[in-house]
């Protein structure tokens, strides 16, 4: 792989470079009815839920969660980097139940899981937060292209032109899908608020009960801290040639409102007409700060 390669358009949809050559089998993917989908735009809890996830599966048992880092427990659907298997091989060889994650906007998930009526988690995150960690990203997941300075990477994000697409429109977008579909719609800053309850709703949502001893327990074992310190959920064993943590670590703050410390008081004022305008057409709204 070159590094740094460019973006490509599949589906109208901005895409990581290596990622669109696996589209067409991204396209055809056959879900199954058990199979649970995690949906986020990029840097919105995705890992945070998916080990939670991985953990209520495993009835907390964390010698079976520790079994494979979590891209390969929870693998991620659209993921194509030369050299590594794709995505949709890691799901193809995973027996049921089978947890999926997804940054794809509602509107370009494969038909099959509509169709499968699968159960969907989707985790929203403030814009400001999700810039400012986007960016840190980009610059340590070398599949991704140069960001630039942080001020053309956030000009990018308010364009859209960023891999996945739109902010804005990819919250909005399954914000309104949820009341027709199979979804629970969270927020990243509802579960740094209060964790537990948050965590009960997975768990109700998932059809499982927990007592309070283990919900206190998933609580702990999904903390910031423990999975910063779990290998087999921070990406340190990704090979360095796809993320590299000397950059900016993956497991980076955790927090809400590190916005604060990025911006400038004029690009805040800027997000603030951009988010105006985007959020003008829906009920959804977010939290920027603690
Ligand atoms: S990705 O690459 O899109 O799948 O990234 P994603 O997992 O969605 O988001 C990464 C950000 O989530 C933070 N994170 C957490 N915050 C709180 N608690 C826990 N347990 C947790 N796990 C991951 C991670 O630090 C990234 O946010 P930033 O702001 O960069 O720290």
């Amino acid at each position: 792989m070159s590094s740094r390669p460019p973006i490509k358009y599949v589906s109208g949809m901005p895409i990581l470079g290596p990622f669109a050559e696996n589209w067409e089998n991204v396209k055809k993917f056959e879900a199954r009815e058990d199979d649970l989908v995690i949906a986020t735009y990029p840097k919105s809890g995705t890992t945070w839920m998916s080990e939670l996830v991985d953990l209520i599966i495993h009835k907390l048992d964390t010698e079976k969660t520790k079994r494979d880092a979590i891209f390969q427990r929870v693998a991620f659907l659209e993921y194509a980097v030369p050299n590594m298997l794709t995505g949709t091989e890691i799901l193809d060889r995973i027996e049921s139940q089978r947890v999926i994650k997804t940054h794809l906007p509602v509107e370009v998930l494969p038909k099959h899981f509509w169709e499968k009526n699968c159960k969907m988690i989707y985790v929203a995150r403030n814009g400001k937060d999700v810039a400012v960690s986007y960016y840190h990203f980009y610059r340590m997941a070398i599949v991704h292209p140069e960001p630039g300075t942080w001020e053309e990477f956030l000009n990018s994000f308010m364009e859209g032109k960023v891999a996945f697409g739109s902010w804005s429109a990819h919250v909005k977008g399954w914000w309104n899908a949820r009341k027709q579909k199979n979804i629970l719609y969270l927020f990243y800053e509802d579960m740094l608020e209060d964790p537990k309850r948050e965590i009960q709703k997975v768990v109700t949502f998932m059809g499982k009960k927990l007592s309070e001893d283990e919900l206190e327990k998933l609580h702990q074992l999904t903390s910031f801290q423990a999975m910063k310190n779990n290998p087999m959920a921070n990406y340190s064993t990704i090979p360095k040639s796809v993320m590299d943590h000397s950059i900016s670590p993956f497991m980076r703050k955790g927090i809400c409102g590190d916005w604060k410390n990025q911006f400038t008081v004029s690009q805040n004022e800027q997000f603030n007409e951009y988010y105006r305008r985007e959020m003008a057409d829906t009920d959804l709204t977010f939290r920027f700060q603690d």
